[in-house]
């Protein structure tokens, strides 16, 4: 009200200062007051001769009218013209119920099956398997108690496939980097834990994968072994045996070690095919997966770091990198351009405000066609005193890729504080609404983030 009586005044003021000199004398006639009012439905006076007065209060209804219809005329336009922004802004408002399934350290690494057959996708995370939709846990092998502080779990991988064909998934684990990588067998219903096998003798790099990007249409185990040589495993004909090994490098290659970090999947050459990447380069797939070594290009990928990930960013036709800190501070993507002497790769940040984001997973988030990329912290990765600012809060967001003129944007969103990531996460339509999940295990617990609707 106050605000409206400021402007009627500085109306006033103005009106005035306008008013001609001879209308500002005293005295009345019928002709000036004639004028005046010609001159007021004009817009340009206020009256002021004494047969005005009683035109005041009119003038002031007039006065209110006027600036009610501008306020309101401006409110309108203001509206309309914020519309599409609020479209954006709902398009962009993406939010997720934290569900924590179990409040213990039982791995670093989850995926998701539907492990009873119910039609309902269970978690599993280490020795253990949570049943949807209560997450009821059940032992796959039984329960252990692991020191968050001071060890590690015997899960940093943990990966669903049905090994043996016979339509249950079973469990592959990656038990420590280096170490022997196994599978249990899922008892089909039965009760009883599960059968273990072994998948390979020794699995290295801290990110081993499961994908099926490299033989289309199966899915298929990457890593190391022996701390030497790059390769991908799948089952044999004999489910009881190891997996068959196909190398992917020559023996002593980077990237190999156990304890390396780096390891993704993507078509970087864009040739269609999908090839093995890793801090120091990348090998790129022949036509046929099993003819090993494949040619390795030399490139500089960054530092240290976790999963990584090829997404034509920019839209230039050139695949570009995808990467984060395992052990220290960093999220970025790599700008693939091309160089005298093959591809170069120009790294860009994007978000240094947090360390130890040693689990990272890229996936639409938000559904506008653009991939997301979602990381966080992994708490007490090497305990409360390891890696830099181990003691921050356990934080998991999304990095929202936004376009426009050429410019690029990510765009933070924060989805916990309590939380974050381990080494491998998973990121699926757990309760099957066409929105993505997020399933994590760590330090903290067991999670699960149900993304809820875009309306909501
Ligand atoms: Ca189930
Ligand atoms: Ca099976
Ligand atoms: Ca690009
Ligand atoms: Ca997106």
């Amino acid at each position: 009200m106050s605000l409206c009586r400021t402007l009627i005044n500085t109306q006033l003021q103005i009106s005035r200062e306008r008013i001609p000199i001879e209308f500002n004398s005293s005295g009345n006639s019928p002709q000036r007051h004639r004028e005046t009012q010609r001159l007021h439905r004009g817009g340009t006076v206020r009256p002021v001769c004494d047969l005005c007065v009683r035109c005041v209060k009119s003038d002031l209804l007039y006065t209110h009218v006027k600036i009610a219809l501008t306020v309101t005329i401006a409110i309108l336009l203001t509206t309309i013209s914020a519309l599409p922004a609020q479209r954006i802004a709902r398009s962009g408002k993406v939010s997720f119920k934290k569900t924590i399934v179990d409040s213990e350290f039982r791995a670093e690494g989850v995926d998701v099956a539907d492990v009873n057959g119910d039609g309902k996708l269970d978690v599993i995370a280490g020795n253990l398997w949570y049943e949807a939709p209560r997450w009821t846990s059940h032992e796959i092998i039984p329960v252990q108690k692991f020191d968050a502080a001071n060890g590690y779990s015997n899960c940093f991988q943990n990966f669903a496939l049905d090994v043996n064909r016979d339509g249950w998934p079973d469990q592959i684990v990656i038990t420590f980097p280096g170490a022997k990588a196994i599978w249990r067998e899922n008892p089909k219903g039965q009760p009883g834990h599960w059968r273990e096998h072994t998948v390979w003798r020794s699995a290295g790099n801290e990110s081993p994968t499961l994908t099926n990007l490299l033989v289309p249409g199966k899915q298929v185990l990457v890593f190391p072994f022996d701390n030497s040589q790059m390769a991908w495993y799948e089952p044999g004909k004999d489910a009881n045996a190891e997996f068959l090994c196909h190398a992917i490098s020559v023996p002593k290659s980077p990237g190999t070690d156990k304890y390396a970090h780096g390891l993704g999947i993507g078509d970087v050459n864009g040739d269609g095919r999908a090839d093995v990447l890793i801090t120091k380069g990348y090998w790129e797939a022949p036509p046929d997966p099993r003819a090993g070594p494949w040619k390795f290009v030399p490139a500089n990928l960054g530092p240290d770091s976790a999963q990584m990930y090829t997404y034509d960013v920019n839209g230039d036709g050139l695949m570009d990198v995808l990467s984060s800190s395992a052990h220290n501070i960093g999220v970025w993507w790599y700008e693939q351009q091309k160089g005298t002497n093959g591809p170069e790769f120009i790294q860009h940040t994007i978000d240094d405000s947090f360390s130890q984001t040693h689990g990272l997973a890229m996936v639409d988030i938000n559904g506008d066609g653009l991939m997301d990329l979602v990381t966080g912290k992994r708490f007490w990765a090497h305990g409360p005193k390891g890696d830099v600012r181990p003691g921050d809060p356990a934080m998991l967001y999304w990095f929202e890729l936004r376009r426009s003129g050429g410019k690029i944007e990510w765009i933070r969103h924060e989805i916990d504080n309590d939380s974050g990531v381990g080494t491998q996460f998973v990121i699926t339509d757990l309760n099957r609404d066409k929105l993505p999940d997020i399933v994590i295990a760590n330090k903290k617990g067991v999670f699960v983030f149900e993304q809820l609707s875009f309306s909501k």
